[in-house]
């Protein structure tokens, strides 16, 4: 049986929950589907796949679009993949969803919090950093995001847990006929 491959693909500001949500739907649909999942990490594939990239406007665009590269062609071999990187401008988005679309199933996940909530977890303390002074060019301080207008799941992380909103993503992918 010829399962199609498909791509989850989160975009939201930094400590908004994006990995935390990642990583508990890897969990889950290795689980429900026991086929394997590829994570593809915003800071992980810095390290990696976009190592020597910044965050300029040009790098970020540059970063996102290699991502979606590699999701398109793990969704052209019927794999499935999740992929979080903050992804702040809506044409690289954009661009991956029609590049992804053309092999296999995407959705689009805005993984949504309030940026003072963000600021409150400051999971790796860059807010803090941003804020000093000591770090320029920080999303949701001094540098843009564009929230997506057309989203197929909405999780809002400071009044959802990250078991419903698992949920609402499970429940999207068979809606949609992925799983
Ligand atoms: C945003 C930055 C920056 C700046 C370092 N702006 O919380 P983190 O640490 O682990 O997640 C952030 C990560 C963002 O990388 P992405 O590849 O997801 O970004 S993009 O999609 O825009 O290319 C943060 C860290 O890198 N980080 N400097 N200036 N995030």
């Amino acid at each position: 049986r010829h399962e199609q491959g498909f791509c989850v693909f989160f975009t939201g500001l930094p400590s908004s929950g994006k990995s935390t949500l990642a990583n508990a739907l890897m969990v889950r649909l290795m689980e429900l589907t026991g086929r394997p999942v590829t994570l593809l990490d915003g800071d992980v594939v810095r390290t990696h796949l976009s190592k020597g990239l910044g965050f300029s406007r040009e790098d970020r665009s540059t970063n996102v679009r290699r991502i979606g590269y590699v999701a398109s062609e793990i969704v052209r071999h019927r794999g499935i993949v999740i992929c979080a990187p903050i992804a702040p401008y809506e044409a690289d988005r954009r661009f991956n969803r029609e590049l992804i679309s053309r092999y296999g199933g995407y959705i689009e996940v805005y993984v949504n919090a309030p940026l003072e909530v963000c600021e409150q977890r400051d999971v790796k303390g860059l807010y803090r950093k941003a804020r000093a002074g000591l770090l320029t060019g920080f999303t949701g301080v001094d540098d843009p995001y564009e929230p997506p207008s057309q989203p197929e799941v909405v999780v809002e992380t400071d009044k959802q847990s990250v078991e419903e909103g698992v949920a609402t993503i499970l429940a999207t992918l068979e809606r949609l006929g992925f799983l």
